[in-house]
């Protein structure tokens, strides 16, 4: 019997925990004399333990009513482990290579049973800041997106599934929230967590509350619809010249993470949710997850690898001057987008008649249109997927949560001048992303910010 009400566990409770739950207890032969148990969640909320003996082993996660890395002053919904795990099967049965397989959940517990990524698995984001190269990476992250992004979008399923699990996923509305509070919120006014690298930073966190452009750009991503044939925005676009701005918008924008129920989507998709070695690339954490914008994953993992190229000078030193290494970074960021772009069309191609509701194909029945359809929908992808990326990039150098790329760089004028080039970088991207055609004038406009 597993326990009747939540508690949070420690290394004792925990083997008791383990007794009364065969689907972990045979994980581990049932031999409890030389079992090894340690904390070792390194992440922002939550609390992860690795169980393991001769005879094998798993990892329990088990979300606390906080955020952990703050404290229990930001309290913070244990339901997330529901909405992990639920998220966890769901993208482990879509993408099984990439996902690590789960064998338990307690949803009084809060508390998920997963396959233990045994070394040498690390999070990707400690690779990156140790320079090592992933040669699968791309490949295995296109794969993942392509797959997770299209099966749970309407291109794949009927709009009575979609609605059945846009709903379900609705409930995890908290975690959202805290989403659009730190990432499209807190960096753009003054907040009692964000910080940043000071006083080098302090003039650029100014310019950023300052910057009516950029709030415009953020505010489209979060959540406004502009479409230049509306009145809306016409009424807009005619006070923002008053205010002494031109705005072109040249197609309808559809961005929004609050109101766009595009797939199921991973949610917080940055360097530091995947666990890699030179052979695998596996998924983890996805306690965020809701039908929001294909572009906030794509994105989230694009942004954070320039993130990780703007602080490898940072981690530069005489017998590694890290130019190689951030060669690979640029090609991992090209070829990432392309193999999602082909990889996405090849699977759209493959189920083009088959039940996905968003292009008929009583509809959509010439290669002509059919042709149209798909450059329209990859060219908006890209460009939300830029915007996200941007976003989320500030949020990592002025928002409450840092990363390790720039926080383990102890020379504080020099994390600054690498955070600086990536805020730089960001703010331009996130401006101008509709300009960029393809990921080669990302990596072109990335060395242009050296
Ligand atoms: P959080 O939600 O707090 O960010 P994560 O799911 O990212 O928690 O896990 C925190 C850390 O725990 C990871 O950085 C990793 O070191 C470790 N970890 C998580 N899941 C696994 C796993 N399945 N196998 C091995 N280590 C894991
Ligand atoms: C308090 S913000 C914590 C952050 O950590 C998670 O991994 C998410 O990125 C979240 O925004
Ligand atoms: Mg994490
Ligand atoms: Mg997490």
């Amino acid at each position: 019997m597993a326990f009747s009400e939540f508690r949070p566990l420690h290394d004792n409770s925990l083997i008791d925990y383990v007794k009364s739950v065969p689907a972990l207890s045979s994980k581990i032969a049932n031999d409890f004399d030389n079992l090894f148990v340690k904390e070792v969640g390194d992440g922002n909320l939550n609390f992860v333990f690795i169980v393991l003996n001769s005879a094998g082993s798993f990892v329990i996660k088990q979300a606390l009513p906080y955020v952990r890395s703050i404290g229990e002053s930001w309290a913070m919904t244990k339901e997330r482990s529901y909405f992990e795990w639920l998220a966890l099967k769901e993208k482990g049965r879509l993408c099984p290579e990439h996902v690590p397989e789960v064998y338990h959940f307690d949803r009084t517990m809060s508390l998920i049973g997963m396959r233990y990524l045994e070394p040498p698995h690390i999070i990707l984001r400690k690779g990156l800041v140790a320079g090592i190269e992933y040669p699968l990476l791309a490949e295995h992250m296109a794969d993942f997106m392509a797959k997770t992004l299209f099966f749970t979008s309407l291109l794949f399923r009927t709009t009575s599934e979609h609605k059945r699990d846009v709903a379900e996923y609705c409930g995890n509305v908290e975690m959202c929230r805290l989403t659009e509070q730190v990432v499209f919120s807190d960096p753009y006014k003054v907040s009692e967590y964000n910080r940043w690298t000071s006083p080098y930073l302090d003039h650029d966190a100014e310019a950023l509350r300052e910057d009516n452009l950029l709030k415009l750009e953020v505010a489209e991503l979060k959540s406004k619809y502009y479409d230049q044939h509306s009145s809306f925005t016409a009424v807009c676009a005619a006070a923002i010249v008053v205010l002494g701005f031109f705005l072109l918008y040249k197609n309808i924008h559809f961005c929004r993470f609050c109101e766009r129920a595009q797939a199921l989507i991973h949610g917080d998709l940055h360097t530091s949710s995947m666990m890699v070695t030179h052979e695998s690339t596996q998924v983890i954490d996805p306690e965020f997850a809701f039908y929001g914008p294909m572009g906030y994953d794509i994105g989230a993992f694009l942004g954070n690898l320039i993130l990780a190229y703007c602080s490898q000078d940072g981690h530069a030193y005489q017998a590694n001057d890290r130019k190689a290494y951030k060669e690979w970074i640029l090609k991992t960021i090209e070829d990432t987008w392309n193999l999602f772009q082909h990889k996405f069309t090849a699977l759209w191609d493959e189920h083009r008649n088959g039940a996905g509701e968003a292009y008929l194909p009583a509809i959509y029945n010439n290669p002509e249109v059919q042709l149209l359809v798909q450059k329209k929908y990859m060219t908006d992808l890209f460009h939300d997927s830029l915007g996200f990326g941007a976003a989320k990039m500030i949020r990592r150098i002025v928002g409450v949560a840092h990363v390790e790329d720039f926080e383990s760089i102890a020379d504080a004028a020099k994390r600054a001048t690498c955070e600086k080039r990536a805020l730089d970088l960001a703010k331009t991207i996130l401006k101008e992303r509709r300009k960029f055609e393809g990921i080669a004038e990302i990596v072109s406009a990335i060395r242009k910010h050296e």
